[in-house]
């Protein structure tokens, strides 16, 4: 029987000042020791300055590197990591330039628990919960204790012996008037690596700053004094805390190298702060994906979608569409910037250049567009490794018509190292749930000719979702602006190995609009401040819906005696037929009817041609709203609102709560 432990495969050793690029290392009072020439300080604004110095001190690191964004920067670094073993070079032909890193075992999500948003008054964070409750929608500390612990117990020599880098970067263009910038200052130089791709980041930057003498979000990351199994990745993961300070745009994180825990310009600064600049400044920060739908007769719409972590938005944003003359096109896959224009079209942009997605149920059937992506230039965490004649690859569950695990001549290392063969006491999985691909976006050969454009998108219609097994259909529309608004209020979704904490519930949770885990503010001013989109003057609203792939049935597997969840709903490419519908009802073509929880298709209108294994009666189990199920779905909405949101609700989304009831009583 194999022990499930980890193996020390690294031993420990380090290398002294990775890459001194001048013989001059500088070091005057005012210049922390830099390995490079005192030209790339200079490049820094003064406020920058003075915000790396102050940083400098607090985590007392060796040196400074200030990042270039440069081809060769990105070698060194490749290069270092290599040799520190925190990541391993692809070798198979399959991959150009590609590379896997292992976490540690306790490193591996978001860290829901330990993320905080810091506010002098708690009610500016989270709305006032029910007495007894627990928060659910964030966790709220007054800046006083979060300042203290920070400064007095985490950082402090945090990054002792370790490079400090300087990364400057851009969320969306540089130079776009919806851009925001960032530094972040960080000890991981497998941060640095990722940013590249995720971000526009380096010397550009760096410039545009100069010449605009521009603001900026002030990102602080430790990997922390390491207490992880691996000298391969330190971390600290009892001690790890995520901070966001809405009031003077800074985000500090400390103890883990892991996603959104660590690369801030993503869930940090494009969610977290980026939402609460939103409601200052009169536009939408979503977890959302953006894509263009062209049909047959060649007009393009754009779709906006938010669905929670590990629910499908990467899958949706770079779909082949099973049916014929459709053509989808990804402008982003998890972020959206969106305001309305002069003209009053909601307009949105993706603040990011890559794509970290989840790599198991990735293939050539699920997400063709996004495997031929991922074959260079692109950083895996937590894959399975593949060894076929001394040459490494890469293997995740659902890649089983690529790679098959079952073949001898394939030796497969799991995520965290173990030997993995099907058969094997190890029960796997071989890739870890949450492991996840970092891909530059322009990379996408279906990435949309707009995925630049500084004016953003049109969007038509604007799409929730979720995980949920049963009681939610497959497509409904929202009657109005209004009720939509209350229906993304309303989501709920089975939770995913996205977070830490999201382990086997059974349950779905509430997770409105797919913000849950990334509100800067409080949920309650949330949904005021989406209402008011509706009353800005000229003002074309989108269009709002509701989606579930996810509905499942109880079946027996035609060669086995257990009974298996199933999904009912075939997914992935297929999905084009509800966005084949979505497209019919932005142009207001007369293919829905009304029920009790929304506008539903009119029977025979959503397109299933082709689709000879989904019979009658599993289209009609799709659709299926089973009045006890619908009424326990508005008790558990009410109970969410009333503990989580109080009188922080707009009374309008109370009216909408029982309208609904009312609807599903009479049904
Ligand atoms: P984050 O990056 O965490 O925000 O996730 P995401 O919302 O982008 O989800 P993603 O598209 O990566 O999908 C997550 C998992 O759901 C993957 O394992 C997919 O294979 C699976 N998935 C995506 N779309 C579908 C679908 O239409 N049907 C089914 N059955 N599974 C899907
Ligand atoms: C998510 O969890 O929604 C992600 C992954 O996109 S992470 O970057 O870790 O937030
Ligand atoms: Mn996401």
């Amino acid at each position: 029987m194999l022990r499930l432990c980890w193996p020390r495969q690294i031993s420990r050793f380090s290398l002294a000042n990775p890459f001194v690029w001048s013989s001059r290392t500088l070091s005057s009072s005012n210049v922390p020791p830099l390995t490079q020439t005192s030209a790339q300080w200079n490049n820094l604004t003064e406020a920058a300055q003075e915000y790396v110095r102050n940083k400098f001190t607090l985590c007392g690191p060796k040196e400074l590197h200030i990042c270039d964004g440069s081809a060769r920067e990105n070698e060194m670094l490749l290069d270092y990591l290599v040799k520190r073993r925190t990541i391993e070079k692809l070798t198979h032909s399959n991959f150009e330039n590609c590379y896997l890193a292992r976490t540690d075992p306790h490193d591996i999500a978001r860290v829901e628990g330990k993320t905080f948003v810091c506010t002098k008054n708690k009610s500016d964070t989270v709305s006032p919960v029910k007495f007894g409750a627990s928060a659910s929608l964030g966790n709220w500390m007054s800046e006083e204790s979060m300042d203290f612990l920070l400064e007095h117990k985490r950082f402090p020599s945090s990054m002792d012996g370790r490079t400090m880098y300087a990364i400057p970067f851009s969320m969306g263009p540089v130079g776009s008037p919806l851009s925001k910038i960032g530094i972040q200052l960080t000890d991981s130089p497998y941060v640095v690596c990722s940013m590249r791709i995720m971000t526009r980041m380096g010397q550009a930057v760096l410039d545009h700053m100069k010449k605009s003498n521009s603001d900026f979000v002030k990102c602080l990351h430790s990997l922390g004094r390491s207490q992880g199994m691996l000298d391969s990745w330190p971390c600290d993961p009892d001690n790890t805390v995520i901070a966001h300070f809405p009031n003077r745009n800074e985000i500090c994180s400390y103890g883990s190298g892991y996603g959104g825990n660590s690369l801030l310009g993503k869930k940090c600064l494009a969610l977290r702060i980026a939402s609460t600049l939103a409601r200052k400044e009169g536009w939408l920060a979503e977890h959302m994906l953006i894509l263009g739908l062209t049909n047959p007769q060649g007009r393009k719409k754009y779709i906006a979608a938010a669905f929670p972590s590990a629910c499908g938005k990467t899958n949706l944003a770079m779909m082949r569409p099973s049916i014929p003359g459709w053509k989808v096109e990804c402008v982003g896959d998890d972020i959206a910037w969106m305001r309305f224009d002069s003209n009053g079209v909601l307009r949105a942009i993706n603040p990011e250049s890559g794509f970290f997605g989840v790599a198991p149920g990735t293939s050539m059937k699920t997400n063709p567009y996004c495997l031929n992506a991922v074959r260079k230039n692109t950083i895996f965490t937590n894959v399975a490794s593949t060894n076929v004649d001394g040459l490494t690859g890469i293997f995740w569950e659902g890649l089983e018509d690529e790679v098959n695990p079952e073949d001898e001549n394939i030796r497969i290392a799991a995520w965290n190292g173990i030997r993995y063969s099907p058969n094997s006491d190890f029960p796997g999985p071989a890739a870890h749930k949450n492991s996840r691909f970092c891909t530059p976006a322009s990379q996408l050969e279906i990435i949309d000719p707009a995925w630049e454009d500084p004016e953003g998108v049109p969007i038509d219609a604007i799409l929730f979702g979720g995980r949920r097994p049963s009681t939610i259909p497959l497509v409904y529309e929202s009657f109005d602006w209004t009720h939509g608004v209350f229906v993304g209020a309303s989501m709920r979704s089975m939770a995913t190995a996205a977070s830490i904490e999201g382990s086997a519930t059974t349950r779905p949770v509430h997770d409105p609009f797919a913000m849950k885990p990334f509100f800067g503010y409080s949920f309650g001013k949330y949904l005021h401040h989406w209402l008011s989109m509706r009353d800005k003057p000229g003002v074309k609203l989108p269009k709002i819906f509701h989606v579930n792939w996810f509905r499942t049935e109880r079946r027996r597997h035609p060669h086995a005696e257990e009974m298996k969840e199933v999904f009912l709903w075939p997914g992935f490419g297929e999905n084009s037929r509800v966005l084949e519908w979505v497209f019919k009802r932005t142009d207001n073509e007369d293919v829905a009817r009304s029920s009790a929880i929304g506008l539903m298709p009119k029977h025979g209108s959503l397109n299933v041609k082709g689709l000879d294994e989904l019979t009658a009666d599993t289209i009609e189990k799709l659709f299926m709203l089973p009045k006890s199920e619908w009424q326990l779905e508005t008790e558990k909405i009410r109970e969410f609102f009333l503990n989580q949101v109080g009188d922080d609700m707009p009374q309008e989304i109370w009216d909408q709560l029982d309208a609904l009831e009312q609807r599903i009583e009479a049904m």
